[in-house]
């Protein structure tokens, strides 16, 4: 009986026990990594979450500006307080748009150290080993579990793995690699529609997600993407819980050279969501993109604020929010996915945009929220520049984290 044979013989015999082994080895994983993450997000709650003690509440009356022309450069309101700054007659940046050719460096260099950190794992656990066998598959899941793609998703690259060196006995290190490529493409979600589909006028997107995760950047960038389809963009800024928050959407409304609605800081993000569809219908506005205040405090919480700034959008346009986008952190990796979540049991979640793809080795993470939310990734953000945010496609994505995948170790 040859070497193989005979692993496969006993494996064969342990198989059963094996399989019920992982799994429960699988399971402890999970809760130590559930635990982990819980913890993470713990700490991430704002601390000073006090409305009333912590914010200078500056009220602006709001005027009835359901006619307001914005024909000036800022449309003033009874109080003579800015109620929406006009940019879009403003020249706004003159940076050089990337060609398509730009735009695939960005992403190659942007994946580098996941690419690099997932492969070199993967070829030292391979290394000296002529062959992929089962004695090699649990260093595999080790190196799968550790790239962020979650335990969940690993598990089922794993089976699959398992079923395929069953039959085949054993492959070779550059088969794995093209079976993991095949196994990835058809985890991860077919995002063939990566537009947004813009069906309605105005399109309200809603933008939530954690503190940090980079909503008000990619909303900057995104108004910037539409804005140059020869959309009329109009931004709320409904952030009014931190400082400074308004004024980076107005840095960003500036720098695109976008229309915006903002109230002072403190005051009800609702009423901002109020005025700016009133303003969006009353001016034609093509879309309408909300920053909101990233609290993850408690589910029930979250759920209250979003329902009710929907209920309020809704008022002014019946089926807005059309679009609900959560952000997350590519590079808080398994956090991303515990965020992704809480987020998606508090609300209806359309379309998800992960950002910071660049400089981390987490990028994995996209492969596991492909994979479990069924929610479109619709775009990547891959560096903090206007340019930065690409429409995601999965088959580009995943080229450029296989190719010359050999060559690294
Ligand atoms: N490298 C990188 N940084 C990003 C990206 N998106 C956002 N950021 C940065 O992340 C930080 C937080 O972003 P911000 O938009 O304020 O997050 P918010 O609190 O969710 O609105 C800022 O310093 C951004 O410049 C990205 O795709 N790549
Ligand atoms: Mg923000």
């Amino acid at each position: 009986m040859g070497i193989f044979d005979k692993f496969k013989k006993i494996f064969n015999e342990n198989n059963d026990d094996t399989n019920k082994k992982k799994k429960e080895t699988l399971t402890s994983k999970k809760n130590v990594l559930n635990k982990k993450d819980k913890n993470k997000s713990e700490s991430e709650k704002p601390k000073n979450f006090n409305k009333e003690g912590n914010t200078e509440i500056e009220k602006v009356e709001k005027s009835s500006n359901a006619n307001l022309e914005l024909k000036t450069d800022k449309v003033e309101n009874s109080e003579n307080k800015p109620l929406i700054d006009s940019n879009s007659n403003k020249n706004s940046h003159k940076e050089n748009e990337p060609t398509t050719n730009d735009k695939k460096k960005k992403l190659d260099s942007g994946i580098k150290k996941t690419k690099d950190s997932f492969f070199s794992k993967l070829a030292r656990q391979v290394a000296g080993k002529k062959v992929i066998d089962e004695l090699v598959l649990d260093d595999i899941e080790e190196v799968l579990i550790s790239s962020d793609i979650g335990v969940e998703t690993s598990l089922k690259i794993i089976e699959k793995l398992e079923d395929r060196v069953q039959k085949d006995k054993y492959i070779n290190s550059s088969e794995l690699n093209n079976f993991l490529k095949d196994e990835i493409s058809l985890l991860m979600l077919d995002n063939n529609d990566q537009k947004i589909n813009l069906n309605s006028t105005p399109h309200v997107i809603m933008v939530v997600g954690v503190n940090g995760v980079g909503k008000t950047t990619t909303i900057g960038k995104l108004a910037h993407l539409f804005k140059k389809e020869g959309k009329k963009v109009l931004l709320g800024a409904a952030d009014t819980f931190r400082a400074a928050a308004v004024d980076q959407l107005v840095i960003w409304s500036e720098r695109v050279g976008v229309d915006i609605v903002k109230q002072s800081m403190g005051s009800d993000p609702a009423s901002v969501c109020f005025d700016t569809l009133q303003s969006a219908k009353a001016n034609n506005y093509d879309v309408v993109i909300i920053d909101t205040a990233g609290r993850l405090h408690n589910k029930i919480n979250l759920m209250n604020e979003l329902t009710k700034i929907k209920n309020v959008m809704s008022k002014v346009v019946p089926d807005a929010p059309h679009n609900v986008m959560l952000v997350l952190d590519a590079s808080t990796g398994q956090n991303a996915i515990e965020q992704a979540n809480q987020f998606t049991k508090a609300t209806k979640v359309d379309s998800i945009t992960l950002t910071k793809l660049d400089g981390t080795a987490k990028g994995g993470v996209i492969i596991g929220i492909s994979d479990q939310f069924k929610i479109p990734v619709n775009y990547i953000g891959v560096g903090e520049g206007i340019y930065d945010l690409q429409e995601f496609n999965k088959l580009e994505f995943i080229d450029s984290l296989f190719k010359n995948a050999n060559k690294i170790n």
